[in-house]
């Protein structure tokens, strides 16, 4: 056996089932092994950002990582930014990355370049394999790495002559570590800080959004007044009919404090201190209030959901349902007339349907999802955890490939899209059940707000060029016709209803060009 039939045989062992793929010279050992491990599915992706967002998307939905193949620094530093955004999501994610043979190195060979560096600045694990017989301990190494809790990059550098020599042999898995329990003497804390009754919030965040954490939180919260913040860009989000509603942080910071007014107490439930995604003059980077004491009631890698039952247990919590979780889901009825950001939602959530995974990189465009899907059906809502874009077509390819029976819907802004547009070559190769929404609004709409917000002067007409989409106008429904998914424009409401109607209903991936009014 050689190192490549190794760690290809590893994987599968440690329940790693799929590999997104982008693979060169380097790489050939282990593609050619995966004909031998049926039970490892190599899935071609045509730009690396498509094969890391995806692993993204996968272990998102799954709890276990994904490995990706890459293409020496090069490849790495092309699926570098869907990397930030995993690491942001805290997923489990396995990198494999080749590279020369170990004695090609020192020859600097063009492709020769800093790979540690690269995987450094993403990975909270890396480790470069020199001998092939360490090959399959040092994958089922990886593998456990990426599933500390809550979750990381584990990146495995794999020199090409490790993969062609014999004498490896695969390793057993290694059982991993489990997410720490949260002490009781700080659960007693926090108890003790909900009933001073001074005001509080709760923000929640990671598996804090799960559904048991959710139902724990809001027993919490209606028994002592607490009020419940979900993080503002949460990696997975399980909201619909029946789970109790949590609004989410805003992205501005001064929405955010006024969100956050008054609270004494901030206590984190799997989420991070809020900051300012980005500093403004004059403006907060933060948006607490003076003097509000932050509380940690449980780290991301704790037991998040088990913190806070036992919060629930401590504060007296019964289990007896919120008004908002016995109430029947609302929805938005189907909106008539122009194609807008507000009436596209409403279409969304009046059509949504259950078990729904919303990948949602609809930037400016989303801001009335939120609503207008709260009633639709259970789903989970997975967001741009990183502020990286061009996640959201390959996240939706990941979660198609996880769960295959539920569908899929990406919400993209046009700018975003075209990033990654490449994912849509492998919605349709794998047939996944994805239905795309592109926002064509032809603008960098946010950047347009942020060129106001961050005091640039905004008159010029070649920076104002430097915001817009057009000249030209981008045709999605042919560049996703000739990836080979088929595709239609709405115009109108009622058109985008009926072509959502059929999109949904329609096995297989499908893209609908939603033709907005130009923000640019
Ligand atoms: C990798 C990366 N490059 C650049 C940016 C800067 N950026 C932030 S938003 C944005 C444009 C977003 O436009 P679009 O996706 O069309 O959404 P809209 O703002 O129009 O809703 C850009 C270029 C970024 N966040 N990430």
């Amino acid at each position: 056996m050689n190192g490549a039939q190794a760690v290809a045989r590893t994987l599968a062992d440690c329940g790693v089932n799929t590999c997104f793929a982008n693979p060169g010279t380097s790489e050939m050992h282990f593609v050619a092994a995966l004909d031998g491990v049926p039970q490892l599915r190599g899935v071609l992706c045509l730009f690396e950002g498509v094969a890391t967002g995806a692993a993204d998307g996968y272990g998102r939905m799954t709890g276990r990582p994904a490995a990706t193949l890459l293409h020496l620094g090069p490849g790495l530093a092309n699926g570098l930014a869907n990397l930030h955004n995993a690491r942001r999501a805290r997923t489990p994610l396995l990198a494999i990355v080749g590279d020369h043979a170990t004695y090609h190195k020192r020859l600097d060979a063009p492709l020769e370049s800093d790979i540690d560096a690269l995987a450094g600045s993403v990975s909270g694990w890396v480790r470069r394999c020199v001998r092939s017989a360490d090959a399959g301990s040092d994958t089922a190494e990886a593998v456990a790495a990426a599933l500390r809790p809550p979750g990381q990059i584990a990146t495995l550098i794999l020199p090409a002559d490790v993969t062609w020599t014999d004498g490896a042999k695969p390793a057993a898995p290694i059982v991993p570590r489990s997410p720490s329990g949260v002490p009781d003497e700080m659960i007693g804390q926090v108890a003790a800080v909900l009933r001073s009754g001074e005001p509080a919030v709760i923000l929640l965040g990671g598996t804090g959004l799960r559904r048991t954490a959710l139902d724990a939180a809001s027993d919490v919260a209606r028994t002592t007044g607490a009020r419940l913040l979900a993080e503002t860009f949460p990696a997975r989000h399980e909201r619909g009919a029946g789970v109790p509603p949590v609004d989410r942080l805003a992205y501005f910071v001064e929405l955010a404090a006024g969100q956050l007014a008054g609270a004494r107490h901030l206590i984190l439930a799997g989420a991070s201190t809020p900051v300012s995604f980005f500093a403004y003059p004059g403006k907060p980077s933060t948006p607490l209030p003076a003097g509000c004491q932050v509380h940690v009631l449980a780290e991301p890698g704790d037991d998040v959901p088990g913190a806070l039952a036992s919060l629930a247990d401590l504060v007296g919590a019964g289990g007896v349902q919120s008004p908002q979780q016995q109430a029947a889901a609302v929805r938005p009825e189907l909106p008539d007339g122009e194609l807008t950001a507000q009436t596209a939602a409403s279409v969304i959530g009046a059509l949504l349907p259950e078990g729904a995974i919303v990948c949602d990189e609809s930037n400016t465009s989303g801001i009335w999802l939120p609503a207008a899907t709260a009633g639709a059906p259970p789903h989970d809502w997975l967001s741009l955890t990183g502020g990286a874009i061009g996640q959201g077509l390959p996240l939706a390819t990941g979660a198609a490939l996880a769960c295959p029976d539920r569908p899929v819907l990406a919400l993209e802004a046009d700018g975003s899209a075209m990033y990654t547009a490449s994912a849509l070559w492998t919605h349709a190769r794998e047939q996944l059940d994805i239905t795309t929404v592109i926002f064509s609004n032809r603008a960098y709409a946010i950047l347009t707000m942020e060129l106001e917000r961050t005091g640039a002067p905004t008159t010029g007409t070649t920076a104002l060029g430097m915001l817009e989409l057009s000249r030209p106008d981008i045709d999605f429904t042919a560049l996703a016709a000739g990836m080979g998914v088929p595709a239609s424009r709405a115009s109108t409401a009622a058109d985008f209803a009926a072509q959502l109607r059929h999109a949904l209903a329609e096995p297989g991936p499908h893209l609908i060009e939603a033709a907005l009014p130009p923000r640019g």
